[in-house]
C-alpha cells in the first residue's frame, strides 16, 4: 500500500514525496482506495446486468454524504493497513483523514437519509442508483459575527473530488421553455433552451466490500460551450453567456429546508436532474430489455419528497410522445414504476408552482398534468385537485402518480392519512404505507465511535455491523459492573476528546464529568431550540439563587444552521450566542453551567458530538417532526433522550423502554386542542413564574446590554403567536430536566440506562428500513450471491 500511495502521488498527482502537502497525501491515499473499490463496483454492475435485476432508482435533490475516506477504508477492511502505510511514510494519519472536505450536498434530515439509504442498499446487495445534482456549492458555511449568523459560499469542489469518475459519454439534453406543436394526434415539444446533463459517478460500496452501487450526480453544461462569433466580434461577455446560464442550474444548493418560495431556478433544478435521471434509466432499460411495457418489472423509482415529482409527467411524456403509447396506458405504466416518500406535514413546505411559471418552463408537462388530472377526476369524481387556485400542487401530483406513498415514522404516516392526504387516502386506502426511517450503523456507530465499537466487538464479534439487532445481546450486561464501567469509560473518553476540540475551536473549557446535553439540527421554531435556551436561563437563575445546592453540572451544546431568509431562526441563534456569552462569563456558575455553540454544524461535527453526548434533545412540538434521525444516532451511541411523543421518538421509546427515556410535553392531539384555546400562551406564561422571569430578563436586555431591544421580537412572538407551544410545554420540560439531573447523579444507574438504549436500537438500522421498502414498495430483492455472506 505504501508503494501504491507513492506511485499515485507521483503519477496521478505529479508530486514528489518531499513536496507533497497533507492534501496531496490524502488524495494519493484516496486514489489507492478508489482503485480497490472499482473491481467490486464494476463486477456488481455486470452482475446486475446479466441477471437483468430490477434496479432501484433513488431520486433525491440532496445527498448529504459528508466525508467518504473513513467509510471507504473501513468498508474495505483496510483500517490497519491504511494507517500503517501512511505512518510508514512519515505522515500523520488522522490529519490526512480529517483533511477531506464534507460533501454537504444537502440541508439536513432528508439529504442525510438518502446517504444512509445508499449505504444500506450497497450493504444489502440491492442493485441501485442514487440520482441527484452535483452542486458546485453545497450548503453555505456558517460563522458568527458578534453572535449573529453570517453565511459564506461552500467550496468543496475547489479541490478535486477524488472519489468520482466523470462520465463525459453519459450526456442527456434537457430542454426548457418553448412551445408544443401537434401533428395528427402526436404532440412534439420544441424547447427554446437546452442544457446538457453530464454524469459524475461515485462508487458506493457496502460493508465488507461485497457489492457496489453508483451515486450518479448531474452537472449542467451548455450545449455549445462557447459562441465563437461573439468572441470574434470582441463581445467576450456574450461569448460565454450560454455557458454561464447553463452552469447556474447546478451551481448551488438551495439552503431552505422547509419554506418553498417558488423560485424559477429551483423548478429548473428539479426538472433538470429528474429528466436526466429518467432518460438515463430509460436508455438502460431499452438497451437491456427493449420492451418499454416491461419497464415496471425492471425499474423502481423512489421520489425523495416531491422535489423530483415531475418524474411522473416526464415519464408519461416519453411514453406518449416518443414511444407512442396511449395516455391512459402511459399513466398506468408510469405509476407502476413510481413511489413517493413524504417527509413533512408543515404546510409551508408543500411545493406548489404557479401555473404561469410552469407553462413558461415546462409547457408540455403542464398539458400532461392536465391530462393526469382529468383521468383522475374521471375515475374518482371529486378527487382532490392537482391544479388548484392557479397552482400545480406537487404533493397531489406525486400521490396520484405513485403506486405507493410512504411516511417516515408510525405517527407521521398516521397523520399523513388523517391530514394532508386524508381525501386521497379514502380514495386509495392501500396506497399509503409506513417505512420508519433508519440510520447506517457503519457511519453512526462503527465509524464515529471507535471506543464503543471496540467494546461491543469484544463482546459480540463484529457481525453486528451488518445485523444490528444483535446489539440486543448487550441487555444481559446491564447489571454487570465491569462491563458498565467499560461502557462508561468509552463515553468518558469521547467526552474528553470533544472537550479538547471545543476548547480549541470555541475557547471554552469543559468539565468532562458534567452532563453533555446536546441539541444539533437545523434551527427551526418547531424544533424549539428556543425552549431549550429558556430552560437554560431558568437553570442559571436557580443556580445563582441557591448556590449551595448539589447541582448537576451541565454543558449545553447547540449546533445548527438557519435558512438565510428565516429571520426568526436567525434571531434564535443570536439569542443563544448572547446568553452563552453572559453565562460563560459568570463566576457564580463556573464549573456548573456552560453553553457552547460551535459554528458550521455539519456531518463531520455530528460524528464528533454524538458519541460524546449524555442527553439528546428531541423536543419538537408533537406532530411536527416527521421522524427525526438524529434522535436514533444519539440513542444508538448511548445517550438518553429527553423528548416529546413526536416522530420516531415514539418508536424509540417503545424499543428502549419508557423507564430509559425522559418523556415530557403535550401529545399531538393535545397540541391541536390547545391551539384552539384563546390566549393559551399568555395563560401558560402567567401560570409559570419561572418562565415569566426568564422572558423578563431577555426582554430587558440582560443578555444584550449593548442593544437591549434586540430580542423583543422573539419575546413578543411567545406572548402572541406561540405557534409551536414553547410556553405550554416549558414547565413540563423544566421539571423533566431536573429529573434527569437527579438520575445523572447516580452515574452507574445512568450508564445502565444508556446501555439499554444502545442495546435496544438495532431495529433503527437503515438496513431494516431498506428491507421494508424492498418488500412493500419496490418488489426488489438482493441477488442471492451478494446476500450470502
Ligand atoms: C424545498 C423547496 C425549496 C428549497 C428547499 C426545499 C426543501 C429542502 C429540504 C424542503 C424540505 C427539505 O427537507 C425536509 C427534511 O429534511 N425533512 C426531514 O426529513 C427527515 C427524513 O425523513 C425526517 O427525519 C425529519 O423529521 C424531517 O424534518
Amino acid at each position: 500500500m505504501k508503494n501504491d500511495i507513492l506511485k499515485r502521488l507521483r503519477y496521478s498527482l505529479g508530486k514528489d514525496a518531499g513536496a507533497a502537502s497533507v492534501q496531496d497525501w490524502r488524495m494519493a491515499l484516496s486514489l489507492v482506495l478508489r482503485d480497490q473499490l472499482v473491481d467490486v463496483w464494476l463486477d456488481s454492475a455486470r452482475r446486475a446486468e446479466v441477471n437483468a435485476s430490477k434496479r432501484v432508482y433513488y431520486l433525491s435533490m440532496e445527498f448529504l454524504i459528508g466525508r467518504l475516506i473513513e467509510d471507504m477504508i473501513s468498508n474495505l477492511g483496510l483500517d490497519a493497513a491504511a494507517r500503517d502505510a501512511v505512518e510508514a511514510l512519515g505522515q500523520d494519519y488522522d490529519m490526512i483523514v480529517h483533511d477531506e472536505p464534507d460533501a454537504a450536498l444537502g440541508n439536513g434530515g432528508l439529504g442525510r437519509l438518502a446517504a444512509c439509504f445508499m449505504d444500506s442498499l450497497a450493504t444489502l446487495g440491492i442493485p441501485a442508483f442514487g440520482y441527484g445534482i452535483r452542486y458546485e456549492h453545497g450548503l453555505f458555511e456558517q460563522s458568527f459575527v458578534d453572535g449573529a449568523q453570517a453565511e459564506s459560499p461552500e467550496t468543496w469542489l475547489s479541490q478535486r473530488h477524488v472519489w468520482e469518475f466523470e462520465r463525459p459519454e453519459v450526456q442527456h439534453r434537457i430542454g426548457f421553455g418553448g412551445h408544443v406543436s401537434r401533428d395528427g394526434g402526436r404532440a412534439t415539444w420544441h424547447p427554446d433552451n437546452m442544457v446538457v446533463a453530464t454524469g459524475y459517478d461515485t462508487p458506493v460500496v457496502g460493508w465488507q466490500g461485497e457489492w457496489g452501487n453508483t451515486l450518479r450526480l448531474w452537472s449542467a453544461k451548455p450545449v455549445n460551450p462557447f459562441d465563437l462569433e461573439s468572441f470574434n466580434r470582441g463581445d467576450y461577455l456574450a461569448a460565454s453567456r450560454s455557458e454561464a446560464l447553463a452552469r447556474t442550474i447546478s451551481r448551488v444548493l438551495y439552503p431552505d429546508d422547509t419554506t418553498e418560495n417558488g423560485k424559477e431556478l429551483r423548478l429548473k433544478q428539479e426538472y433538470f436532474f429528474t429528466a436526466a435521471s429518467i432518460m438515463d434509466l430509460m436508455c438502460r432499460h431499452m438497451e437491456e430489455d427493449g420492451d418499454i411495457r416491461a419497464l415496471p418489472e425492471h425499474v423502481a423509482i423512489q421520489l425523495n419528497d416531491t422535489h423530483p415529482a415531475i418524474a411522473g409527467p416526464e415519464l408519461v411524456r416519453l411514453l406518449v410522445d416518443d414511444h407512442g403509447l396511449a395516455m391512459a396506458e402511459a399513466i398506468t405504466l408510469a405509476r407502476r414504476c413510481l413511489a413517493y416518500t413524504n417527509h413533512t406535514l408543515l404546510p409551508e413546505a408543500l411545493e406548489r408552482w404557479p401555473e404561469g411559471l410552469f407553462a413558461r418552463v415546462l409547457p408540455r408537462h403542464l398539458e400532461i398534468i392536465r391530462e393526469i388530472e382529468a383521468a383522475q377526476q374521471a375515475e374518482f369524481p371529486g378527487s382532490p385537485h392537482i391544479l388548484e387556485h392557479g397552482d400545480v400542487c406537487m404533493g397531489e401530483l406525486a400521490f396520484v402518480m405513485a403506486h405507493k406513498v410512504n411516511g417516515v415514522s408510525a405517527l407521521h404516516t398516521d397523520l399523513v392519512k388523517k391530514t394532508v392526504f386524508a381525501e386521497l387516502h379514502r380514495i386509495h386506502p392501500t396506497r399509503i404505507v409506513n417505512q420508519t426511517n433508519g440510520i447506517t450503523p457503519r457511519r453512526w456507530l462503527h465509524g464515529c465511535n471507535p471506543a464503543l465499537r471496540d467494546l461491543i466487538t469484544q463482546q459480540l464479534g463484529d457481525t453486528w455491523v451488518s445485523d444490528l439487532e444483535q446489539l440486543a445481546a448487550l441487555k444481559a450486561k446491564r447489571s454487570d459492573t465491569s462491563f458498565i464501567q467499560a461502557f462508561q469509560q468509552a463515553k468518558r473518553s469521547n467526552k474528553v476528546a470533544l472537550s479538547n476540540w471545543i476548547s480549541e475551536t470555541c475557547g471554552v473549557a469543559l468539565d468532562p464529568d458534567a452532563m453533555f446535553d446536546v441539541q444539533i439540527k437545523r434551527i427551526h421554531e418547531y424544533k424549539r431550540q428556543l425552549m431549550n435556551l429558556l430552560e437554560t436561563v431558568a437553570l442559571w437563575n436557580e443556580m445563582r439563587d441557591d448556590p449551595d445546592r448539589d447541582w448537576t453540572p451541565r454543558v449545553k451544546i447547540f449546533g445548527g444552521k438557519a435558512a438565510p431568509g428565516y429571520v426568526l431562526a436567525k434571531q434564535i441563534i443570536h439569542l443563544i450566542n448572547d446568553v452563552a456569552r453572559v453565562v460563560n462569563a459568570d463566576p457564580a456558575t463556573k464549573g456548573r453551567l456552560r453553553i457552547v455553540f460551535p459554528p458550521n454544524y455539519n456531518v463531520t461535527m455530528a460524528e464528533r458530538l454524538i458519541p460524546a453526548a449524555d442527553l439528546s434533545e428531541q423536543i419538537s412540538t408533537a406532530g411536527k417532526e416527521a421522524s427525526g434521525t438524529g434522535n436514533m444516532k444519539f440513542a444508538l451511541n448511548g445517550a438518553l433522550t429527553i423528548g416529546t411523543l413526536d416522530g420516531a421518538n415514539v418508536e424509540i421509546r417503545d424499543h428502549v423502554g419508557s423507564e430509559n427515556f425522559f418523556l415530557f410535553g403535550l401529545t399531538a392531539s393535545e397540541v391541536v386542542d390547545r391551539r384552539h384555546q384563546h390566549g393559551f400562551s399568555r395563560a401558560a406564561i402567567e401560570a409559570s413564574p419561572r418562565l415569566q422571569r426568564v422572558l423578563g430578563q431577555i426582554f430587558e436586555g440582560r443578555f444584550s446590554p449593548e442593544d437591549p431591544h434586540r430580542h423583543h421580537g422573539l419575546i413578543g412572538m411567545l406572548y402572541d403567536h406561540d405557534h409551536f407551544l414553547v410556553t405550554c410545554d416549558f414547565d413540563s420540560y423544566y421539571d423533566t430536566q431536573r429529573r434527569a439531573d437527579v438520575v445523572f447523579q447516580n452515574s452507574r444507574n445512568w450508564a445502565s440506562m444508556a446501555l439499554m438504549n444502545t442495546a435496544s436500537m438495532g431495529w433503527f438500522s437503515s438496513d431494516r428500513t431498506i428491507q421494508g421498502y424492498a418488500r412493500d414498495i419496490w418488489q426488489a430483492d438482493a441477488p442471492r450471491s451478494a446476500l450470502e455472506r
